[in-house]
């Protein structure tokens, strides 16, 4: 049996907005946004993987929380997971990505609605708007 392979993206909700992050390779899904994050390690924990990936990707210090409830079979061996993050040092910054930006709600629902969003990170949209709605 092969190992399954982790990939953690954060969700990064602050004042009623979500951060986003614009892939740059590959071509199928370069120009559009997604919650930025990559493989854990074998043997590395997804809250370390998070942490490890948004320092190298995004300049910044997080804290991880609760997973959302989703999650996306990328191919057999590959799941994506999602954690909620909380910054709390640096300002986030396009080390590997092409653009970062904030999303309101509206603004998520309109990526999503054109297909701006990179496929596999649509399935927590839902839960991402729940998220922006709170406070
Ligand atoms: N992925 C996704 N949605 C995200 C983050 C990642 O669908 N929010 C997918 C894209 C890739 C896989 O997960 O198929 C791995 O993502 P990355 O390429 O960003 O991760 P790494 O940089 O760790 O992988 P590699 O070293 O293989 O490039």
């Amino acid at each position: 049996m092969t190992a399954r392979r982790v990939v953690v993206a954060g969700a990064i909700v602050a004042d009623r907005r979500l951060l986003l992050a614009q892939r740059s390779y590959p071509p199928e899904v370069a120009g559009m946004w997604e919650l930025p994050g990559g493989k854990a390690e074998p043997g590395e924990s997804r809250e370390s993987a998070l942490r490890r990936e948004l320092r190298e990707e995004l300049g910044v210090e997080v804290t991880v929380g609760a997973a959302l409830k989703e999650s996306v079979a990328l191919r057999h061996d590959l799941v994506l997971v999602a954690l909620r993050a909380h910054i709390e040092d640096g300002t986030p910054r396009a080390v590997e990505h092409r653009a970062v930006r904030w999303v309101d709600a509206d603004e998520l629902r309109r990526l999503h609605a054109e297909g701006s969003l990179v496929p596999a990170d649509t399935a927590w949209v839902p839960e991402l708007l729940a998220d922006l709605a709170k406070r």
